[in-house]
């Protein structure tokens, strides 16, 4: 029993040793490699800072946008709507853009027609202001 005893007790303190200065141990001495280096963690990809669509701002007034047309005729004043916002009026030809017929017009500013009766014999222009055509300058020529 007792050599068995004996042999155990180093053949453990040696095995626990081995253990402890395998993790220890410097790998290199030879100081040829000690240079190589970490290669650099690659960086995360930068946090996009998700941005909220901005709330879509509700369409301007369409007369803040500059037109990007207009046709001139004559007419007469049928009928004035919307309190003053809406000439209906039988017009003239819009020459190479519409035949003449009578129809409701938006006006793009309500003073611009401010002086305008029905029955009023009236020059007008109307330009197109975003996807709306209003009228953008009348000024009466008869009655
Ligand atoms: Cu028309």
């Amino acid at each position: 029993m007792r050599p068995i005893r004996w042999f155990k007790l180093p053949a453990l303190l040696c095995l626990a040793s081995l253990a402890l200065s395998g993790c220890a141990q410097t790998p290199k001495r030879s100081g040829e490699a000690q240079a190589v280096q970490e290669p650099a963690m690659p960086e995360p990809p930068a946090v996009q800072a998700v941005q909220e669509p901005a709330m879509p701002e509700p369409p301007a007034a369409q007369p803040a946008q500059e037109p990007t047309e207009h046709h001139s005729t004559t007419g007469e004043i049928k009928a004035i709507l919307d309190g003053g916002t809406t000439l209906v009026i039988d017009h003239g030809e819009f020459k190479g853009f519409m035949a003449a017929m009578t129809m409701p017009f938006k006006v793009a500013d309500p003073d611009i027609a401010r002086d305008i009766k029905v029955g009023d014999k009236v020059q007008f222009t109307i330009s197109k202001f975003g996807p709306a055509w209003q009228i953008s300058k009348i000024e009466k020529t008869g009655n």
